[in-house]
């Protein structure tokens, strides 16, 4: 088993207790990835001295430089994605073409970032008085904290730690302690593209790190990934502190299928939405919204080709379907399912853990379908992080649009119609931050804006030129060249 260490300053050390945990493969208990440090506040020091002693030299360097390293660091994701891709699935155990994809997103998104080194606009204004010039800026926030979850381990901390370092601003990252290997690889990636030492550490472990983190007076900004439960006790705590806290938690995301919809179509999305990545994406469709006329044949197509999924260790080119991330996780979908049956809804398919030998080994759990399922049932409304899909029947638009905004998340959202004026009454109505028009609720790109209303966010966007919001703060410059003291909102009226 190999011992892996934090990345602090540019070298790798161990936790300063020399305290360590141990990651395993989801698929197959028994295989230990490796033991990582278990840090706690004296790491999260040494990660916070690290990143000041960096940051005046990292922001004074030009930002098309930093955008500069930033694009190499793109080039060798590339490089190493097939290599990494294995490592992220034996990690958290979603297949190898989805981890690719999720490595993807990294490269998009460094070189998007790259080239808003040259960009990152500020804008100008016409004074109110003559011979005065009114600039603004954008410059950084300072210590960034980065805290994520296992499911993307790559693509959603390169949503935040990319855009935050070409900003100018330094990073200590948390990534989850079930993804902490492919943190590693990311610390590796930036340190061979030549990013300075201190600018960006990863310092490993549980919640216990992630506090330290918060509470850290010199770290001015959160970006979190992850339950709304954490989230929103994080917001409240940076409330208290005055930090700069962006959030991205939970989804219970669904997709409608009206009567006139490409059935073909919307049954390969819900395929897609509702297993890939075993039903653990903040975007999956945990929710199907059925036209009454096409319920019952969809629900038996539906039920057919779920049934068919290969289910098995993502590191197999066969398997569409991998485990679920730990025993916890797959308690928990256990738990729904019971639920499900408990509030009246009919399991059609699935609703326990696959019956092969050579499966018992890993956290596996079989797609499962609810029929007759209410809004107000717990599976309809509570985010399940499994592959569980709850299907709700309609008979017109108007009840269908009631019934998906009927949640207290808004992530993402998705509608199958043929009818044109139906779609844009959709885009306009359906209360989430991403709605897709036929087509699954899970595929943001790198460069389209991010993020969710109601319990899943704080009112931020990651991805695109939104992202750039969260990591600098405006400055406002005023250059009087009137060679005279001209005093705003005064001199410029006569009472
Ligand atoms: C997440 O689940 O946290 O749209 C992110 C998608 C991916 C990102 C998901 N591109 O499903």
């Amino acid at each position: 088993m190999q011992h892996f260490l934090n990345y602090i300053n540019g070298e790798w050390r161990a936790a300063a207790d020399g305290a360590t945990f141990i990651n395993r493969n989801p698929a197959d208990r028994s295989d230990h990835i490796g033991s990582f440090p278990q840090s706690g506040s004296a790491d999260v020091e040494a990660a916070v001295s690290a990143a000041k002693s960096a940051e005046r030299a990292w922001k004074l360097l030009p930002a098309p430089a930093r955008g500069d390293i930033l694009r190499r660091a793109g080039d060798i994701f590339a490089r190493r994605k097939t290599e990494l891709a294995a490592i992220m699935t034996r990690e958290m155990g979603k297949p190898v073409f989805e981890t690719s994809g999720d490595i993807q997103e990294a490269i998009d998104t460094c070189y998007y970032s790259a080239t808003e080194g040259r960009r990152l606009f500020g804008y100008n204004a016409p004074s109110e008085l003559p011979n005065k010039m009114n600039l603004s800026f954008r410059m950084p926030v300072g210590i960034c904290g980065i805290i994520t979850a296992w499911n993307f381990p790559i693509a959603v901390p390169s949503w935040k730690i990319i855009p935050a370092l070409v900003c100018g601003n330094t990073v200590i990252f948390k990534p989850s302690e079930e993804s902490p290997h492919s943190a590693n690889i990311f610390a590796e990636i930036l340190h061979e593209a030549g990013l300075p030492a201190g600018v960006f550490n990863v310092v490993h472990g549980d919640g216990k790190a992630g506090s330290a983190m918060v509470d850290h007076p010199a770290i001015k900004l959160i970006g979190f990934t992850g339950s709304t439960e954490t989230g929103t006790h994080i917001a409240s705590l940076c409330g208290k502190a005055n930090k700069k806290c962006s959030l991205e938690m939970g989804g219970k995301n669904a997709q409608i299928v009206m009567a006139d919809a490409d059935l073909e179509l919307a049954l390969e999305a819900v395929l897609w939405g509702a297993f890939g990545t075993a039903g653990q994406r903040c975007t999956a469709t945990s929710r199907l919204i059925l036209h009454r006329d096409i319920h019952d044949q969809f629900v038996a197509a539906l039920k057919q080709k779920a049934a068919a999924l290969r289910i098995g260790s993502g590191l197999s080119q066969e398997t569409q379907m991998g485990p679920l991330i730990n025993e916890s996780q797959l308690a928990k979908v256990e738990k729904y399912v019971a639920i499900g049956k408990e509030e009246g809804a009919r399991c059609v398919l699935g609703g326990e853990r696959p019956s092969a030998d050579e499966l018992k080994a890993g956290c596996f759990f079989q797609p499962t379908i609810f029929c007759d399922v209410t809004p107000a049932m717990r599976i309809f409304q509570e985010e399940i992080f499994g592959p569980v899909l709850a299907v709700t029947v309609i008979d017109s638009f108007e009840e269908a649009v009631a019934v998906l905004n009927n949640s207290s998340y808004g992530l993402s959202s998705s509608i199958f119609t043929a009818d044109v004026n139906q779609a844009f009454a959709a885009i306009r109505d359906l209360e989430a931050g991403i709605t897709y028009i036929n087509g699954p609720t899970i595929g943001a790109e790198a460069h389209m804006p991010f993020g969710g209303i109601k319990g899943t966010g704080n009112g931020h966007r990651e991805g695109g030129w939104t992202v750039f919001e969260i990591f600098t703060e405006w400055k406002a410059v005023y250059v009087d060249f009137s060679g005279k003291l001209q005093r705003a909102q005064i001199d410029n009226y006569d009472d």
